[in-house]
């Protein structure tokens, strides 16, 4: 079954949306796998934004992400990456449609609440490099109705 990374970034976590968006993903019918609530350092941001460090945006958006704790998690379900980028929105809240988290939660792109990946081979980097333990097997009982 195929899995994504979703990250509340700190701006999320600091306005109180971190039960709103654990919400939209539960409720879509998606299996939370794994959950943690971190602050990261430097290198380990720069490590997860690695693909960007040649933007001119890219030491904002550091500084950014290790200004205070964040919600790192793993969902599971079908086209999860897909589907999970399409509740997230656009990367620019100025181009996020209403109904998705940054339509409705965000204003500027440097402030934009929320991560997922984009393909399911950088979710797979990026579950690997957020949870290097690993996470717990279980089944969610709803599938078969989703399903
Ligand atoms: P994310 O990785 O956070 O889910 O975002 P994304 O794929 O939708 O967008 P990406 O192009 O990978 O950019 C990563 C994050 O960098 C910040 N950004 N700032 N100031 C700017 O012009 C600018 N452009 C991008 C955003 O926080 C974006 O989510």
């Amino acid at each position: 079954m195929e899995q994504t990374f979703i990250m509340i970034k700190p701006d999320g976590v600091q306005r109180g949306l971190v039960g709103e968006i654990i919400s939209r993903f539960e409720k879509k019918g998606f299996t939370l796998k794994g959950l943690k609530f971190i602050t990261v350092d430097r290198p380990f941001a720069e490590k997860h934004y690695a693909d960007l460090s040649a933007k001119p945006f890219f030491n904002g958006l550091v500084e950014y992400i290790i200004s205070g704790p964040v919600v790192a998690m793993v969902w599971e379900g079908k086209h999860v990456v897909t589907t999970g980028r399409k509740i997230i929105g656009a990367t620019n809240p100025a181009e996020s449609a209403p109904g998705t988290i940054r339509g409705d939660y965000a204003i500027d792109i440097g402030r934009n609440v929320i991560h997922g990946s984009d393909a399911v081979e950088s979710a797979q980097k990026e579950i690997a490099l957020w949870f290097p333990e690993g996470i717990a097997e279980w089944q969610s009982s709803l599938h078969p109705w989703i399903y």
